[in-house]
């Protein structure tokens, strides 16, 4: 059976993952897709010479019969809309991050989906199927460095666009950290404080570029997010694990160093598309898999809601410097895993 897949977005995830879905992934074709600017629709069916409804409208896609399983990438503010009419059209749902962009969106989203009785909600965390991250995960896990105690993440973007405000630091960027470090740790936050120091001249006119971020797990585990959107040098995405008896370093995607003309020099990628490009692949290909079985695994609408949860208590702490505690109710038994 193929998978026939219908698109809210085509911007550039969007795009990415059309292409992905065209030239990658098996057992899925993209027969729809929306976008607020219709005639951009077009113009990705011409490049990857796809015959699909262009809609203007991305509840059309939801309805139309042809479509079996929908992606949404458009923008952030306008996630909790799809994502509900598609649950509502019992329909599975791949939705890039943030789920909604508050808290309270994700959980309409959650009651929603417990309500349908089924899981139909993946959100498009990828880092979990990073082997970067599956790696660090596995040499925590047997215990040879003992519990971790403090992780330090790095999370710079060579730049970011003028839309791009203070606030999506934290509700945009760091929600992947506010995701991963949670399935890192097996553990649940505390507090959250934000700390705001000299900006660099190469942010957009009021935008905090750095932002400084400390967050602290109920078992104690101090996390710190070196965010730094404008950084110029590329995209780099690093966490180092301290632990009790070491020191658990992320491995860097195979990369060659060189020595030359002496330098000593390694590739950094330019952006997410080239750093997670195989994580991408293997959480859409599991989506497509998945809905093949009329299933749906993988981060859910319960993890989207946590970390929409945690970025919210982020952006008191954004404004009041203070450390802010972070309140996430008990995971209901839907969404336990095993
Ligand atoms: P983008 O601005 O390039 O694209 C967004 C697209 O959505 C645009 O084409 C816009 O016209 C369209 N759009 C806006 N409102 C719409 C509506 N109501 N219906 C249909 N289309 C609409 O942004 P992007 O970088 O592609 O990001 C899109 C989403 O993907 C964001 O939520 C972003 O956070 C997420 N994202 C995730 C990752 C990741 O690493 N997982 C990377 C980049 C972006
Ligand atoms: C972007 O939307 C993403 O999701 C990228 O993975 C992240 O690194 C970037 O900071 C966000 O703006």
């Amino acid at each position: 059976m193929t998978v026939r897949i219908g698109v809210i977005g085509v911007g550039m995830i969007g795009q990415d993952h059309i292409r992905r879905c065209t030239q990658v992934l098996n057992g899925c074709q993209i027969v729809a897709a929306s976008d607020i600017n219709v005639q951009s629709v077009q113009k990705v069916f011409d490049q990857y010479q796809i015959t699909g409804k262009a809609y203007d409208n991305g509840h059309d896609v939801i309805a139309s019969p042809e479509v079996d399983a929908i992606l949404v990438t458009s923008s952030g503010p306008t996630h909790e809309e799809y994502v509900l009419a598609a649950i509502k059209a019992g329909k599975p749902v791949f939705c890039e991050k943030p789920l909604a962009v508050t808290a309270q969106g994700c959980e309409r989203i959650v009651k929603a989906e417990m309500a349908a009785g089924k899981r139909l909600v993946q959100v498009g965390f990828m880092r979990s199927f990073d082997a970067c991250y599956r790696k660090l995960k596995t040499t925590l896990s047997s215990g040879q460095l003992g519990e971790p105690l403090v992780v330090k993440c790095v999370h710079h973007n060579a730049e970011v666009g003028d839309s791009y405000t203070t606030d999506m630091g934290v509700t945009d960027s760091m929600v992947h950290e506010f995701d991963i470090i949670r399935w890192l740790l097996n553990d649940d936050y505390h507090s959250i404080q934000v700390v705001s120091p000299r900006r660099t001249k190469h942010a957009h006119h009021g935008v905090q570029d750095p932002q400084m971020v400390l967050l602290k797990t109920k078992k104690g585990v101090l996390i710190t997010i070196d965010l730094f959107v404008n950084c110029q040098y590329g995209y780099d995405i690093r966490c180092d694990v301290v632990c009790e008896d070491g020191i658990a370093y992320m491995p860097s995607p195979l990369q060659v160093p060189v020595r030359t003309r002496g330098q000593l020099s390694e590739h950094v990628n330019a952006d997410w598309r080239e750093r997670f490009i195989v994580a991408y692949d293997i959480e859409l290909q599991s989506f497509v898999d998945n809905a093949k079985q009329q299933r749906v695994e993988g981060p859910s609408a319960w993890d989207g809601f946590v970390a929409s949860t945690t970025a919210a208590a982020g952006m008191v702490a954004l404004t009041s410097g203070q450390i802010t505690p972070v309140d996430i109710p008990d995971c209901p038994a839907f969404y336990r895993k095993a």
